[in-house]
């Protein structure tokens, strides 16, 4: 489409002569012959998008009453991608990596940071298992356990599980939709640097034997001034402030590039899954991330100031807390499950070679499980006595988020069963999710009423449940995502043979490694003890969960393995090696960065099957500027052309005076007052105005 002055509204267009197929493609085109597309003054729901070649020279360039170079007919192919590559690439070296704004490159570093974060809270799970293989073991002393218990979990759900899922929408999302760049990239690099110094400060404590020891939900009075001493819990509740933030940007950053940055023609009903989960989580982290940055203030705020929020001596609650927080860790599940189900529908479609059975049913049931998922946190505190109707209510709200997750899982089972399956790594994950996901739910409705929660509450029968949900529900998906985009992220293939006997390791391990645990918990087991007496019966279960948590272990490690030799090793990759549906798959692998040479047009839900020779695409952006093309929020109208930023080093000092911030205010309030200057100073610098482009309409 040529963004110029061009035709209005109502305009015949003339009939499309297709542009000769090597005008359209080239190396970063996905080998595809491409047209380009004129849309005119934006198209109307309904409107046919008619092929055409771009306009002549000097109409290209109206607008601003300048002569900029804009791609069109007159720039493209080598050209066009030299031109492009001056004005998106980054500087060289370490300072190009400092300050890059570009959306793959944090994108990758963010992922493999969750994923090294994974790596460290396993190899604690594995140092508990050792310790609970034999009853009266001294492996270690009752206060370590409770360090390792609550870093793994707190490694697992803030440094690991969250931010590996918004890593993977950083990296794909604008892939995805057919832009350039994610909206707000210096604020998205500076998600990356307090995440990662969230991460730093709590480890660092950790090895300094002062990390937290007060469970993942840390829970009043026991994290309190009075049960908690020392800066233990100072530090987690700080973590807990980086990770938010990082967060919450990325939230942000998300909802905007979703909603505005589409494609033209990518209307809300045409978005792929992984976009939607994307979308819906992202709303959800942005409802539930403040609840909990508050509850941890305040308890910041009882222990170092003397408030006295949740002290019931002083017309505090302690259950306040606990409202608090899983007003946030209950939807944070869902965060965590539903850009899971987003890899799991992209795997399925491309692997059973057909589009998701009854797509308006799977955007209902994630619009709808992310609603209920606010309504069901106080089953996490049924044990502490609730009016009846609390009970009925709660109870029934946590039984209903089981039909949307029903009818997914019956639309995946609809595909797989209608299409022509490939059974490759990526979808036997897809298969092991849902034999795992569907038991975790089944426990999961089994906790919902309450006689049975009051019974197996705080048992490792709740660790079981809890692991077959996060674990089935989003590292399987993961893991099957990584050997699905592997190829995109580096330009070669995972091996296909380590990876299934990985898959099998994993997979098997987990099942011996978890499912005793249900029985360990009816048998009367609580969690979060160090060790347990013989003759309790428990021996055998205990010995065998060891043992599959260490096949499992292994598993994971020839994964690692797999995608280490790949990298060096593997097939080269081409554009689309698995024939996937999505825009992802239209430009090279890796891709460029500036990811398309022309932004592609859509007309369908699976363009690059709907449009196999002929992705239609815009042309008309400028190209010595980092111009984004808007459009509009349902149809995906062309909107309004907006620059995007450029590399900066300021959001890298930002987060570096943040974290001072946020670090000395542990020891004193007046850390926040005196360290708001240099953070200040930074922001000032960040935002500081540039030579002003602003935001062009697309028509005038
Ligand atoms: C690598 C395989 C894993 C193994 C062997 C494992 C094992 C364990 C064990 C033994 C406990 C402590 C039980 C207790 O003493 O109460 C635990 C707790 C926990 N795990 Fe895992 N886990 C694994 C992976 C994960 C993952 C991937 C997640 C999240 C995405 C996770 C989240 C948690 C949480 C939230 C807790 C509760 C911590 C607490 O009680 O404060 N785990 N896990
Ligand atoms: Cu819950």
């Amino acid at each position: 489409m040529f963004l110029g002055p061009g035709l209005r509204r109502g305009d015949v267009q003339p009939p499309p002569p297709v542009i000769p197929a090597e005008a359209g493609t080239d190396e970063h085109g996905g080998g595809k012959p491409r047209e380009a597309v004129f849309l005119g003054p934006g198209l109307r729901r309904g409107d046919e998008i008619h092929s055409t070649t771009p306009r002549r020279g000097g109409e290209m360039t109206v607008l601003t009453g300048q002569d900029l170079p804009r791609d069109g007919e007159d720039l493209q192919g080598a050209a066009l991608h030299g031109r492009l590559e001056r004005t998106w690439g980054d500087a060289p070296g370490l300072w190009g990596w400092l300050t890059t704004t570009d959306h793959k490159r944090i994108g990758k570093r963010y992922v493999v940071t969750a994923m090294i974060f994974l790596v460290l809270g396993g190899l604690l799970a594995l140092a508990m298992r050792m310790q609970l293989a034999r009853p009266e073991a001294g492996l270690m002393t009752p206060d370590r356990y409770n360090q390792l218990f609550t870093m793994h979990g707190t490694t697992m759900m803030f440094l690991f599980a969250v931010p590996v899922m918004e890593a993977f929408a950083v990296y794909l999302v604008p892939l995805m939709i057919g832009t350039r760049n994610i909206s707000f990239p210096r604020l998205n690099a500076f998600s990356y640097y307090m995440y990662v110094a969230g991460g730093i400060l709590l480890w660092v404590a950790f090895l300094l034997n002062i990390g937290p020891d007060a469970g993942w939900f840390a829970y009043v009075p026991l994290s309190g001034p009075e049960f908690s001493p020392g800066k233990r819990t100072d530090i987690w509740a700080q973590m807990i402030t980086f990770t938010e933030v990082a967060a919450l940007a990325v939230a942000v950053e998300l909802v905007a590039t979703i909603l505005k940055q589409r494609a033209p023609g990518m209307t809300l009903a045409r978005m792929p899954l992984f976009v939607w989960g994307v979308l819906v989580t992202a709303f959800m982290v942005i409802f539930s991330m403040p609840s909990v940055a508050l509850a941890s203030g305040l308890l910041i705020s009882d222990r170092l100031v003397g408030t006295h929020f949740y002290n019931q001596f002083e017309h505090g609650d302690p259950l306040l807390w606990q409202h608090l927080f899983w007003f946030f860790g209950h939807p944070e599940v869902y965060i965590i499950f539903l850009p899971g189900a987003g890899f799991v529908s992209q795997i399925t479609e491309t692997f059973c070679r057909r589009p998701v059975f009854a797509y308006p049913a799977m955007v209902l049931a994630l619009v709808t499980i992310g609603l209920l998922a606010f309504g069901v946190w106080v089953h996490h505190m049924f044990a502490t006595g609730l009016p009846r109707m609390g009970y009925a209510f709660y109870t029934a709200a946590t039984m209903a988020v089981a039909i949307p997750s029903g009818v997914q899982i019956f639309c995946w089972i609809a595909t797989i069963w209608d299409g022509r399956p490939r059974f490759q790594v990526p979808l036997l994950y897809v298969v092991a999710f849902i034999i795992t996901f569907v038991i975790g739910g089944l426990s999961g409705v089994m906790q919902a009423s309450v006689p049975i929660d009051l019974q197996v509450h705080d048992t490792y029968f709740i660790v079981a449940h809890f692991h077959y949900v996060l674990i089935g529900g989003a590292v399987f998906p993961l893991l099957g995502a990584i050997t699905y985009w592997f190829p995109k992220f580096t330009g070669r293939m995972m091996g296909e043979t380590l990876g299934k006997i990985g898959f099998w390791m994993i997979f098997l391990g987990f099942q011996v490694a978890f499912f005793p645990m249900h029985l360990l918990g009816m048998w009367g087991m609580p969690r979060r003890v160090y060790t347990y007496p013989t003759g309790m019966g428990w021996d055998e279960m205990n010995l065998l969960a060891t043992l599959g948590s260490f096949i499992l272990a292994l598993g994971f490690l020839l994964f690692i393995v797999n995608a280490a030799k790949s990298l060096y090793l593997g097939r080269i990759a081409e554009p689309n090696p698995w024939d996937a549906p999505t825009l992802e798959w239209a430009t090279a692998s890796p891709p460029p960065q500036y990811n398309f040479a022309h932004i592609p047009v859509v007309t369908s839900r699976v363009p690059l099957w709907d449009n196999r020779n002929h992705l239609p695409v815009v042309t008309g952006l400028r190209v010595d500027d980092r111009e984004l093309l808007l459009t509009t929020v349902m149809d995906a109208r062309p909107d309004v052309r907006e620059p995007s930023a450029l590399p900066s080093i300021w959001p890298l000092w930002a987060a570096l005076s943040t974290t001072c911030l946020f670090i000395s205010s542990i020891f004193t309030p007046w850390a926040v007052v005196i360290g708001a200057f240099p953070v200040g100073a930074a922001l000032i610098a960040w935002f500081w105005p540039k030579s002003g482009l602003s935001p062009e309409p697309v028509i005038e």
